[in-house]
């Protein structure tokens, strides 16, 4: 892996083309027990461009009322879909933790859409990483420092690519600037699948 800033581990081509397939298949089904839905900005209800889903035993979800994790969608109130082996498997191969993690977030990028720069802080643990894995269309990712004025830098994020965002890095501000077009043959639409696997709880 190349150190893209200090404690964010990139690996490119981390899945191969099978394997990227066979987990492209595994969501598809996957998202028809838990549909994507449009996340709101807190206070208000700004819709994101990117739309979600989640499977493990918590997901991420963010609605007029704030950004939390909870047990069911949103919007079927059931609960979310066992995480598939292959992502529990590069968990644990990448995140270098014993403490299995506990929600997997599926973001949806259509041609054009985005995700200004943030940080994760809902979770109640830091101290694990953030495993994230790239399908389809390219994407131009931004990293930073843990100010919002840090210098940042950007990546191309591929198809099979994943990230570690551990320690330093793991409250740093990154973002998607852009989806490339027409860059990855391995969706049946244009667009591009992010999967972020979170520890969400402390151990115990
Ligand atoms: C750096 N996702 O889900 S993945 C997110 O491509 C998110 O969908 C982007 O930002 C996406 O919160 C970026 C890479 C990533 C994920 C989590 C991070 C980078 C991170 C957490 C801390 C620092
Ligand atoms: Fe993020």
């Amino acid at each position: 892996p190349v150190e893209i800033a200090p404690g964010c581990l990139w690996w490119s081509g981390w899945l191969n083309r099978s394997g990227q397939e066979a987990l492209a298949e595994e969501l598809r089904q996957l998202l028809l027990q838990a549909p994507l839905f449009t996340p709101r900005m807190p206070r208000t209800g700004t819709p994101f461009s990117v739309r979600m889903s989640n499977c493990g035993p918590l997901g991420w979800v963010s609605d007029v009322t704030g950004y939390r994790y909870q047990p069911s969608h949103p919007e079927t109130g059931e609960p979310w879909p066992a995480m598939p082996l292959v992502l529990q498997s590069a968990w644990a191969e990448l995140a270098g933790t014993p403490l299995a993690p506990e929600a997997c977030l599926i973001n949806w990028y259509a041609p054009g859409t985005r995700m200004g720069l943030h940080q994760d802080r809902d979770e109640q643990e830091f101290g694990a990483p953030v495993l994230s894995l790239s399908l389809g269309d390219t994407a131009v990712f931004r990293v930073g420092g843990t100010s919002r004025k840090d210098p940042t830098r950007s990546i191309r994020l591929v198809s099979g690519d994943a990230l570690i965002l551990a320690g330093p890095c793991r409250l740093a501000f990154h973002g998607i600037d852009r989806i490339m077009p027409e860059s990855s043959t391995l969706l049946k639409q244009p667009g591009r699948i992010n999967l972020t696997l979170r520890r969400v709880n402390p151990a115990g």
